[in-house]
């Protein structure tokens, strides 16, 4: 946004003045949308980060493309390397974030309205987010079926396979079909709670973006349904998306982290938020 516009709602396009709005009780319905960049302090990697993002590391898995990994049609033909992925991605190896605690502590306060989450980790379940607030827009590893059939596959022979990295397969043995986890692959519907859930968006008065490249559609929308006027924050390693292009956007560019820890000393919430995070 042109650095001569005004604002229209906050003081100033500052973290300081979003926790000045926050505070005179006029966030009451905050909206947090997140991707990966959530979790690579916890130690996941990213897609698309330069060097370190999984899609610079899939070349020893030969695959066409790398979004062929989470390609449905590809995963038909040629599982293993989803279940290479899946091994290290895999949900339990991994602690919640700073920036994942804080969004418990929005829900613990009353102001968290839906988190909107495109991460499959189910870390935002692991730091206490309670289940009702959360739109897992491309599912999560959480559960898992047959891909043909569509019979649900259980936990724990889930878990085995993964760890030993083997493809699990449909225990009904006249079908046999894959089992995949319910994450979204590429060329799938997004769950039926995504478009449902749209509408908190229009009624939020405060959207949070943290850690995504907004490049996955339709997710990469999201930061457009807020309506003029309701503040937009990003806390990002970079500029993304049209975040930036409205009055009432604050961008707080490096790593997600920092910008929660300082917006939470803004709120004076840093001593409660440092503590529940310890106690994850
Ligand atoms: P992405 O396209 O890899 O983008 C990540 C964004 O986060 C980039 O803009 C980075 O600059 C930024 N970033 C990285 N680290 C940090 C940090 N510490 N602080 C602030 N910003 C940071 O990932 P998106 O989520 O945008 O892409 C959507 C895909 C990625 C979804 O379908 C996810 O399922 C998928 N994914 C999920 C996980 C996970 O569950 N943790 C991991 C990898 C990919």
């Amino acid at each position: 946004v042109d650095e001569s516009v005004p604002p229209q709602t906050l003081a100033a396009r500052t973290l300081s003045a979003v926790a000045e709005y926050i505070k005179d009780g006029k966030a009451k319905r905050i909206v947090v949308l997140t991707g990966a960049g959530i979790s690579t302090a916890a130690g996941i990697p990213d897609f698309r980060s330069p060097g370190t993002g999984l899609y610079a590391n899939l070349a020893r898995l030969n695959l066409p493309h790398a979004e062929a990994v989470f390609d449905i049609s590809y995963f038909r033909q040629n599982p293993e390397p989803f279940y290479v992925l899946a091994r290290e991605l895999y949900p339990g190896k991994f602690h919640p974030t700073v920036s994942h605690a804080f969004i418990t502590l929005l829900a613990r306060r009353g102001l968290l309205s839906h988190l909107f989450t495109q991460n499959i980790d189910c870390l935002e379940r692991r730091a206490g987010v309670p289940a009702d607030k959360i739109v897992e827009a491309h599912g999560s590893f959480a559960t898992q079926r047959c891909i043909d059939c569509r019979r649900e596959y259980p936990d724990g022979p889930m878990r085995e396979h993964v760890e030993r990295g083997q493809v699990p397969r449909c225990e009904d043995e006249t079908c046999g079909g894959l089992v995949k986890p319910d994450i979204v692959f590429f060329g799938e519907q997004l769950p039926s709670d995504f478009e449902r859930s749209l509408h908190h968006l229009s009624m939020a008065d405060l959207v949070l973006v943290i850690g995504t490249s907004l490049t996955v559609f339709p997710f990469a929308k999201l930061p457009d349904l807020t309506l003029d006027g309701k503040p937009r924050v990003l806390f990002n390693l970079e500029r993304v998306g049209t975040m930036g292009t409205q009055a009432d956007d604050v961008l707080e560019l490096g790593d997600c982290d920092s910008g929660i820890r300082k917006l939470a000393d803004e709120l004076g919430w840093r001593e409660e938020l440092e503590e529940l995070w310890t106690g994850i």
